[in-house]
């Protein structure tokens, strides 16, 4: 397993709407077990595969606490099969946002849609932070970002210190950044 460089934001890949994978081989499986090495070590809850570079339809997400066994979730063309009336409010991070934080609101449960780590066609009831989670990921692939659910105001705030930072070569936190 590799650990992978987090693309952070400003980046026209973060931007991209991600293409299907045709199925998940050797090569899949290998990017989701590189991604969820590269998640672990950020640390991270969860990451796409637009956030390492690659325009794929993958994510790898683990919600588990640190006192829990680990719970790693691969998966490839995730669909949203069904959505709660019900929304949840969450302040939700990203690992290519770094260092930045806002609230955003979101069904509540989800059922999901996936191939696995085996190619296996499987679909996912899910609540709290797992839904959250998985909702977050899913939306890098239509190249969105947390910050595009915020008001402008904040999100180009954001968007501003981060563009700062990078052009000023900052290292931002502990994270590996492209
Ligand atoms: O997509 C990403 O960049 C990963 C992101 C996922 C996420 C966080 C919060 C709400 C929705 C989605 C992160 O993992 S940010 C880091 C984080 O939340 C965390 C890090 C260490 C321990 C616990 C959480
Ligand atoms: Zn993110």
């Amino acid at each position: 397993m590799a650990l992978l460089p987090i693309i952070t934001a400003p980046d026209p890949r973060l931007k991209k709407v991600c293409q299907p994978v045709a199925a998940v081989d050797g090569e899949i499986r290998r990017l989701m077990e590189d991604m969820l090495e590269t998640m672990y070590n950020a640390p991270g809850i969860g990451l796409a595969a637009p956030q390492v570079g690659v325009l794929k339809r993958v994510i790898v997400v683990d919600v588990s606490g640190d006192e829990e066994p680990e719970a790693p979730l691969f998966m490839a063309n995730p669909e949203l099969t069904w959505v709660s009336n019900e929304d949840a409010r969450y302040e939700e991070g990203c690992l290519s946002l770094p260092e930045h934080y806002g609230d955003v609101v979101r069904p509540a449960a989800i059922k999901v849609r996936y191939l696995d780590r085996e190619n296996e066609i499987r679909e996912l009831e899910a609540d709290g932070l797992l839904a959250t989670c998985i909702q977050h990921e899913m939306d890098h692939l239509e190249g969105i970002l947390f910050v595009d659910h915020l008001t402008a105001l904040k999100r180009n705030m954001i968007l501003r210190k981060l563009l700062k930072a990078k052009k000023a070569d900052k290292p931002l936190a502990s994270y590996a950044t492209a």
